[in-house]
């Protein structure tokens, strides 16, 4: 095939490349099926992957236990001043980087395939879609982009002789010398990981983990951190975000944008089923938004995303349906536990609790055991058209419209279930100052409670400071045109440490509260941090939700609030000095003035 490469460019990066790793052999992927079988077949001839006997088409991966979860600690903006990164990046110097990782990429695919992905985040058409290729000698990180993204010949077609791509080069930095047998999850140790961005130059170089968004180059490095940059310098937002179309009951469309935290439940949203009657919930995206101004001045979304890497522990038929039906097939299960009969399984399925599984290090183990038997950022990898609720329009090159923009986060208090900004400057800081308790998605400490800045602390990748005011610049250019913004918590609890919201299809209650803001068809108070629903505003038929709970999820308490806007102060705003624009300052001065403080 690299005979019919004419992109002259590109089979020059490639060879430079295949030169420094020294790989056996070089790989270009044309996205075929039977492409997909030959590299699966292979994984599990090398005990890397498990077939399963219940679903078709489908494998268990379990991963090295040291590499189970994107890495924040080992991930880099590196700009030429460090100021550009900003103080919510690790940075390091693009000359000190490269020379650092070009030593550990000098020979590491000896003994191995070098693979060529060329990708599409977005439809390969579409004018807001970008190309990527990824190079890399994971056989697991080739299936994975197959669902990932859209790869083959028609992207290589697209690139022409001398198109766009952004090169992102990986590899699990784990070389076999001859005659050496590989291991199920080869990989490098921790202090040779490197999930490394040089957004100056649109480059992206990832050494050592083969694990979701460390290896899966087009999904958080790609679509998020360099393209969050490409989007700042060229008038536009790359933002992590699902998207979600709403049809109410007289066939109004409204389409939904939502910002939250790694595993804190957007898959979930994003494939709502609606508890209220006649009203409609359709999927377009769970984890990843572009979106430019279209000519009516409007904000246009697409999802660049082509399948779910989804979280799989607690995802069942009673919290999610649609992500259930959509994994019966074709997919890719990493570090679930396999039960006797050849399925998997992971804590909070449906149904009785198995007897007997092999867990996600491989073990045995039986019900009752300490452990959980899924790894609790255990994941399915799945082909986003498999979703029964998936919109028709989910491809569509211009995108849909946006209305509604929702930020959120994990807070066991003080938040309530929702509010709503005055206007987009408050808008802006509701999203600037959100915050949430860390999950499993990152190696470290879960349950932490942090500032998480419209959800993309990990993934913005360029000086925060700078991204707020590109989000004020944004609402200037639209106008009477801006999306309606709101804050949600989906997770407050009470004393006795009790959810207070059932959650999932009981969200869409929510959401008509924000519907029916959007057309003024609603009532509203107003509060300290914003509009926020009466009782009465929302839809509440049907749910037997006590007086008591729904008084504790709407209740604003003025001297919590009044320790956030503390915090925000002293330790959250103050890190980014005077990249700090000045309209969020007087934001925060507006809501201290509305607290009494
Ligand atoms: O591993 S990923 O970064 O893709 C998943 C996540 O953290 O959202
Ligand atoms: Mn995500």
């Amino acid at each position: 095939m690299n005979s019919d490469i004419k992109h002259e460019q590109l089979k020059k990066w490639i060879n430079e490349v295949a030169e420094l790793c020294q790989p056996d052999q070089v790989h270009w992927c044309d996205g075929t099926k039977s492409e997909y079988d030959q590299l699966m077949n292979f994984a599990v001839q090398h005990q890397m992957a498990t077939p399963l006997k219940k679903r078709a088409n489908s494998f268990l991966f379990r991963s090295h236990p040291s590499d189970v979860a994107r890495l924040e600690s080992r991930t880099y903006i590196s700009t030429t001043n460090k100021e550009d990164a900003g103080p919510t990046n690790i940075w390091l110097d693009p000359v000190e980087l490269k020379s650092i990782m070009s030593k550990l990429y000098t020979g590491c695919m000896r003994g191995r395939t070098l693979y060529v992905i060329p990708f599409s985040m977005g439809p390969v058409q579409s004018p807001i879609a970008k190309i990527g290729i990824e190079i890399t000698d994971s056989p697991y990180v080739v299936c994975n982009m197959h669902i990932m993204t859209r790869v083959g010949t028609e992207v290589l077609k697209k690139l022409g002789t001398n198109g766009e791509y952004i090169p992102c080069l990986h590899s699990i930095g784990s070389p076999l010398s001859p005659g050496q047998k590989d291991s199920s999850w080869p990989c490098a140790p921790l202090e040779d990981k490197y999930i490394s961005h040089f957004p100056e130059e649109n480059l992206i170089w990832s050494y050592g983990s083969g694990y979701g968004g460390n290896a899966l180059l087009g999904k958080k490095c790609l679509a998020l951190r360099i393209a969050s940059a490409m989007a700042k310098r060229e008038g536009w937002m790359a933002e992590h975000m699902l998207i979600l179309r709403l049809t109410n009951p007289q066939g109004k469309i409204f389409h939904i944008a939502a910002a939250f935290p790694s595993a804190c439940g957007k898959t979930n949203l994003a494939m709502l089923t609606p508890v209220i009657p006649g009203w409609k919930a359709e999927c377009i995206g769970d984890d990843i938004a572009w979106i430019k101004l279209a000519s009516d001045g409007k904000p246009y979304a697409i999802n660049p995303e082509y399948g779910f890497f989804g979280v799989a522990p607690g995802t069942s038929y009673e919290s999610n349906s649609s992500a259930m039906d959509s994994i019966k097939e074709n997919v890719i299960f990493t570090n679930c536990a396999l039960t006797d009969d050849g399925d998997i399984w992971w804590e909070g399925m449906d149904g009785e609790v198995p007897n007997h599984v092999i867990d996600w290090k491989g073990n045995d183990w039986t019900r009752g055991n300490k452990e959980p038997a899924a790894h609790a950022n255990a994941r399915f990898t799945a082909p986003a058209r498999q979703c029964p609720v998936i919109c028709p329009d989910w491809e569509k090159v211009e995108g849909v419209p946006i209305d509604i923009f929702i930020f959120g986060g994990r807070r066991a208090s003080v938040v309530p279930l929702v509010h709503e900004a005055y206007n987009w400057d408050h808008g802006v800081f509701l999203g600037a100052t959100a915050s949430s308790e860390t999950t499993a998605a990152n190696i470290g400490a879960v349950g932490n409670l942090r500032r998480d800045p419209f959800a993309m602390q990990p993934f913005c990748g360029y000086n925060m400071g700078d991204y707020f005011q590109h989000w004020l610049d944004m609402g200037d250019r639209m106008g009477k045109n801006a999306p309606k913004i709101f804050y949600v918590n989906w997770f407050r609890k009470n004393a006795e440490g009790k959810w207070l919201w059932p959650g999932f299809g009981d969200n869409s209650r929510v959401l008509k509260w924000m519907c029916e803001r959007v057309e003024g068809k609603t009532g509203a108070v107003e509060t300290p941090i914003g509009y926020m629903p009466r009782p009465e505003d929302l839809d509440l038929s049907g749910l037997n939700l006590s007086p008591e709970f729904l008084t504790e999820l709407l209740r604003v308490d003025p001297v919590a609030w009044q320790t956030e806007a503390a915090d925000v102060e002293k330790n959250h705003f103050v890190k980014f000095g005077n990249r700090l624009p000045k309209r969020l300052t007087q934001q925060l001065d507006a809501l201290k003035k509305r607290l009494g403080v």
